[in-house]
């Protein structure tokens, strides 16, 4: 695939979506529900991944696009070239904050996540990684992961789904230094990218709220699995647990099951 390429498109198209996104923010949004009534889609949603289809099919014929509101193929496989496309993550923050959503895209080949985009949109924060050359935010080289950093001196990302299916969390949360959450997977991944936080800790999220999270923090050194350690599958919803090496350890072995 070129790189290149798909680098220059990737940026130009994330900073139109985003701009037509903030724009929104002076109209009146059309909000429906999904699964329940706090899982929103709202025409920003679609018309962002819209965009994306359509740009996608126009400059790369073969490229397939994996997201969250299903408008463009059936992926079932990840062979070839996928863009895994969060058109807004945190879309329920976008709705009532209009602030802690990104727009997240993640492009892979044949499987591996070769380039990762999250555009903090209110922040105006790209972090951009590509495998093998590092990862940045706004073009400023972010720092390795803290191979050395324990559970009592980080900040605990968790929300209440998984305390509640997994309770021995509320004890990593004590030993922490506390617990914090923005409600957007992409930006709680970034934060622990960055060192803001040591871990996070979800029950149930889709590929597209992590494929480009989950290659920018392994870029830094960190490790992402399910809540009970196996490696994930980019295809399937589950639990995750994104965290610095020695952290990431610390959880599995002593707080989860
Ligand atoms: P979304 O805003 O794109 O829906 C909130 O804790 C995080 O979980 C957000 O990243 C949100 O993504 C995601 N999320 C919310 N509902 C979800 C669901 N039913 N399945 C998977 N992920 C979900
Ligand atoms: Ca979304």
């Amino acid at each position: 695939m070129d790189i290149e390429k798909i680098d220059y498109l990737a940026r130009l198209w994330i900073m139109e979506a985003a701009t037509k996104i903030k724009q929104s923010f002076k109209e009146t949004l059309d909000i429906d529900t999904k699964s329940g009534r706090n899982d929103l889609v709202t025409n920003m949603d679609k018309e962002t991944e819209a965009f994306f289809v359509k740009q996608i099919k126009e400059h790369f014929k073969e490229h397939r696009l994996f997201g969250e509101e299903g408008m463009s193929d059936e992926v079932t496989d990840l062979n070839g070239v996928v863009w895994i496309l969060d058109p807004i993550d945190g879309t329920l923050n976008f709705v009532e904050q209009q602030r802690d959503f990104s727009i997240s895209l993640a492009i892979y080949q044949d499987g591996i996540g070769y380039l990762a985009y999250i555009y903090d949109v209110e922040r105006d924060e790209l972090y951009f990684a590509e495998k093998g050359k590092g990862a940045t935010v706004n073009g400023k080289s972010i720092p390795k992961m803290n191979k050395t950093m324990d559970l009592q001196d980080a900040l605990l990302i968790a929300n209440l789904s998984v305390t509640k299916k997994f309770p021995t969390v509320w004890e990593a949360v004590k030993v922490s230094r506390g617990l914090r959450l923005h409600g957007a997977a992409s930006l709680e991944y970034m934060d622990v990218a960055t060192g803001r936080a040591g871990a996070y800790l979800s029950a149930n999220l889709a590929p597209w709220d992590i494929a480009a999270g989950k290659i920018i923090v392994e870029e830094l050194g960190g490790i992402v699995t399910r809540i009970d350690g196996s490696e994930i599958n980019m295809l399937e919803k589950g639990s995750s647990i994104v965290a610095a090496p020695k952290i990431h350890q610390t959880l599995i072995d002593n707080y989860l099951p």
